[in-house]
């Protein structure tokens, strides 16, 4: 029996290269003694969540790949190439190498550009693919055996504005839309921190969690209190939370990742399932399942 198609899960799955670091997949060069556990453990649970929704594709939208001109969606085939942190490049120097659904990755192109978006299919195979969209695929899905679309952030996640926020609903809508024409059973995947202050040092043993804690209360606060509504649903009430939790602690969901990736599901009256927390040189961070 054929399964249903259309967005059968979304979850919120930061980047932060340390958990990949942490995990020494051959794909990246450098080696780790572990670190960043509990976090860790939520993408196991994850892992073992998408292996039961069995997906067609993850579509994914990171704040790392940031297009000042418009929205673009990855229409390379086959990417490959190595992806560098650049402020971490001795953690994170990773291989990668996947398969690209172009059919969905254009289809969600023209639907941006029919919604009055500007939007581009990015065709460029030597353009490398950015470290928050690869550390989302990796810790999803480190087996690599489901097609991918990329989407870019058209916004600075360090410009202290959420005024972008208003267009990721069209992303999202546009986004929704393209699934449903080209009938893909889609898990989408928003790449982004939460409260996002951190060290400027780092200590000998980078993955040294003797150090590792949250940046002041203030910004722990801060991400509970957004994690609270998540978890008492339904997503509706967060169009107003994501902001507000913005302002109250530099969330990288400014980047819009988290806004597009409910906005494509319609707000859906549920609750999100928290599958961990932790911080990463002091930034927040959560793996969050919705299923619709
Ligand atoms: O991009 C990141 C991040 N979002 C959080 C923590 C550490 C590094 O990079
Ligand atoms: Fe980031």
């Amino acid at each position: 029996m054929r399964r249903r198609g259309g967005i059968v899960a979304g979850y919120l799955a930061p980047h932060p290269p340390h958990l990949v670091y942490a995990e020494n997949p051959p794909q990246n060069e450098p080696r780790s003694t572990g670190g960043w556990e509990v976090l860790r453990w939520g993408y196991e649970e994850l892992r073992r969540r998408l292996a039961v929704h069995k997906p067609d594709v993850l579509v994914v939208h990171a704040p790392h790949w940031i297009t000042m001109v418009g929205h673009h969606v990855n229409c390379v085939p086959n990417p490959r190439g190595i992806s560098v942190e650049p402020i971490f490049p001795h953690l994170f120097r990773y291989h990668y190498d996947f398969a690209t659904d172009v059919d969905l990755a254009e289809a969600i192109v023209a639907e941006a550009a029919d919604a009055g978006l500007v939007a581009s299919a990015m065709r460029d195979p030597g353009v490398r693919v950015d470290y928050a969209t690869i550390g989302a695929l990796h810790l999803a899905n480190p087996a690599w055996d489901i097609p991918v679309v990329s989407l870019s952030a058209n916004n600075n996640p360090y410009f202290y504005s959420d005024a972008a926020l208003d267009e990721m609903e069209t992303l999202g809508a546009a986004t929704a839309r393209a699934i449903e024409r080209t009938g893909r059973r889609a898990v989408l995947l928003a790449s982004n921190s939460l409260s996002h202050l951190h060290w400027d040092r780092e200590p000998d043993l980078p993955e040294d969690m003797g150090v590792e804690r949250p940046f002041d209360h203030h910004q722990y606060a801060g991400d509970m209190e957004l994690l609270q509504v998540v978890r008492e649903g339904p997503t509706e009430r967060l169009r107003a939370a994501i902001p507000k939790h913005i302002a109250a602690t530099q969330a990288e969901t400014k980047a819009g990742s988290l806004t597009w990736l409910l906005a494509a599901m319609g707000w859906p009256a549920i609750a999100g399932d928290v599958l961990a927390y932790g911080t990463v040189i002091a930034t927040g961070n959560a793996v969050v399942e919705w299923v619709p």
